[in-house]
């Protein structure tokens, strides 16, 4: 009876924390931590998008409908973690914890309910300039395996460089966790105090994605003698898959999937096609997202936006000036499920959220309409991430040397409706 009766409150307290999960972010007991107003969502199309400071290429010819159609309401932001340092990338786990690496090596294992975070490992970086300790991927069967996936900036001889490579987290489930057991996959990648791509992510073909710059030396960025200035495709070993468009060329540079990019900050994959997608900083002119096809060249440092040229792949969308697009993914939740389909990311530069609706859901090859959320409020935007309730997580970037730090900075805001 009494066993019967602890079940039924059990199951009672765990039906009302899905209840309390519904609109997204999952704040607990504590309250938000601070909170801030909600921005309508109303009324921000591509045309004010090109009358604040920047040029959108997109053609807004079904603006008015998806506007009126889709956002009717306004969103709430919430500040669940503070006080962290350049927070670079976040995944959550699947029980709803949060990974977070900082650019300066600390591994962050957060709570979002609680506000908590714990220190599970510091990394040994050379966090110069932009580098550091960067990408973070999750291995596709976490937490079955224990294994996750860095990409950081180190020093050999005095020279900057990259590496991607794969850590083991230990005692998950217990008091402290950690990190431990690195096995390199891939390094000698160019690196440079700036243009240090970094984004890791795997692709639903189960291989590990890596977004590299051309560390500030473009012409690198056409040989494929260089790592620099690609994106790169490996196993979780860091080997060669099958289909390397490049798989006659010498190991690493057979890892090479596309070639010609500047500095590719944000990747992720369509949830119909699965094509990769990469947002892309040009010099003064020509921010890009890219459709990555294999062995395509992205024109850096020869050629900068839409040319049409043979040869060349053109970018699905640009901005000029630029506007410093980092962290990005494809909405699929149910919390803001207007979104869903689209192409969300954030700006350092612009410090905004941005929702890319795509004309056609099934493929993300031309932009109905662009919407601007948050400007300004929060300053430098550099990860974002989808909670497992759906609501959207945005990390700020504002200790990163170019930023205005604030109270409680740098943070991450959880993203839901306003009720
Ligand atoms: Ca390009």
């Amino acid at each position: 009876m009494f066993v019967n009766m602890m079940r039924s409150a059990v199951m009672c307290a765990f039906l009302l924390s899905l209840a309390l999960m519904v609109n997204g972010c999952d704040v607990g007991e504590r309250g938000p931590k601070s909170s801030v107003p909600s921005s309508s969502l109303d009324g921000t199309s591509s045309e004010s998008a090109s009358s604040s400071s920047t040029t959108s290429s997109v053609t807004a010819s079904t603006t008015s409908s998806v506007t009126a159609a889709g956002y009717p309401g306004g969103y709430r932001a919430t500040t669940v973690i503070d006080d962290l340092r350049i927070p670079w990338e976040m995944r959550f786990i699947p029980d709803g914890r949060l990974l977070i690496t900082e650019r300066q090596g600390r591994v962050l294992l957060a709570e979002v309910r609680s506000g908590t975070t714990t220190e599970i490992g510091h990394i040994a970086v050379l966090a110069d300039g932009e580098g550091g300790l960067m990408g973070l991927a999750l291995d596709p069967d976490f937490p079955e395996s224990s294994s996750v996936y860095v990409s950081y900036t180190y020093s050999e001889d005095g020279n900057a460089l990259n590496r991607v490579s794969r850590f083991t987290i230990t005692g998950l489930d217990g008091p402290t966790p950690g990190l431990d057991s690195e096995t390199i996959l891939v390094d000698g990648i160019p690196a440079g105090s700036i243009h240090n791509g970094s984004r890791v992510a795997f692709g639903p073909d189960g291989y590990l994605w890596v977004t590299t710059g051309d560390s500030g030396k473009g012409d690198l960025a056409q040989r494929l003698d260089s790592l620099a200035g690609k994106v790169l495709r490996m196993t979780t070993d860091g080997k060669v898959p099958p289909g390397n468009p490049y798989e006659t060329q010498p190991y690493p540079f057979a890892l090479i999937f596309t070639l010609g990019h500047r500095n590719p900050q944000g990747l992720t994959f369509h949830p119909h096609t699965g094509q990769a997608y990469v947002t892309e900083h040009g010099p003064s002119s020509d921010d890009e997202i890219n459709k990555l096809q294999m062995g395509g060249n992205y024109g850096w440092p020869n050629l900068r936006g839409r040319v049409n040229r043979a040869g060349f792949i053109d970018p699905v969308m640009t901005w000029s000036p630029t506007i410093a697009p980092a962290g990005t993914l494809f909405y699929s939740g149910a919390t803001l499920s207007e979104l869903t389909g689209a192409l969300v990311f954030v700006t350092l530069k612009e410090s905004d959220l941005r929702v890319l609706v795509p004309t056609d859901e099934a493929d993300f090859l031309t932009v109905a309409d662009e919407q601007i959320l948050f400007d300004e409020e929060f300053g430098r935007l550099r990860a974002v991430a989808q909670g497992p309730e759906g609501a959207l997580y945005v990390g700020t970037s504002n200790f990163d040397g170019r930023g205005d730090p604030r109270s409680g900075d740098d943070r991450i805001i959880c993203v839901d409706r306003a009720e």
